[in-house]
């Protein structure tokens, strides 16, 4: 709760004495938004911890290895289809090898890696042949679709991979 102190101090210094502890702030507040804001998001990270964890708490992103096969199909790097299992709130670290399919998008793509409903959460990743990595958040709890939107050939249509996040 340092830093929130720092930060809180730093914006009085901007303007009239205001801002006073997180849930009290009031529309007449609002010209502080930005710092209050970037209070709020310390203190809230440090009552866990300093740095964005893994759901163990460790600090290390967990890995999932993905396939976005040649014969249009998600494989987990075990082989099997899924389904894929995070749990709420861990940050994973997907790596997937793309390998092309028969057709590929203007862009270059060979295949998508899209969940519709999380895609302002970044969940939505345009796949070029080779091996990618990008990090996510695990939503909340409930099943959700991983979906390839790239026409990328015969088997597309059913291109997908089921996600169950759980608590
Ligand atoms: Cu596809």
């Amino acid at each position: 709760m340092r830093l929130y102190r720092l930060i809180v101090e730093a914006c009085l210094l901007c303007a009239a004495g205001v801002a006073t502890l997180p849930g009290q702030i009031t529309a007449s507040e609002a010209r502080h938004a930005p710092a209050l804001a970037l209070a709020l998001a310390v203190g809230e990270n440090s009552s866990s911890s300093k740095f964005p964890t893994g759901a163990d708490g460790t600090g290390a992103a967990r890995t999932v290895e993905l396939i976005a096969d040649k014969d249009n199909r998600f494989k987990l790097s075990n082989g099997q289809a899924g389904p894929l299992v995070l749990k709420s709130g861990e940050i994973v670290k997907f790596r997937i090898t793309s390998l092309f399919g028969g057709e590929k998008a203007r862009d270059g793509a060979v295949h998508s890696f899209v969940v519709r409903k999380l895609r302002e959460s970044g969940w939505s990743v345009r796949l070029k042949e080779g091996v990618q990595e990008f990090t996510l958040t695990a939503p909340k709890p409930g099943n959700y679709l991983i979906e390839c939107t790239v026409e990328c050939g015969p088997g597309h249509d059913d291109m997908n991979l089921k996600m169950v996040v759980v608590k």
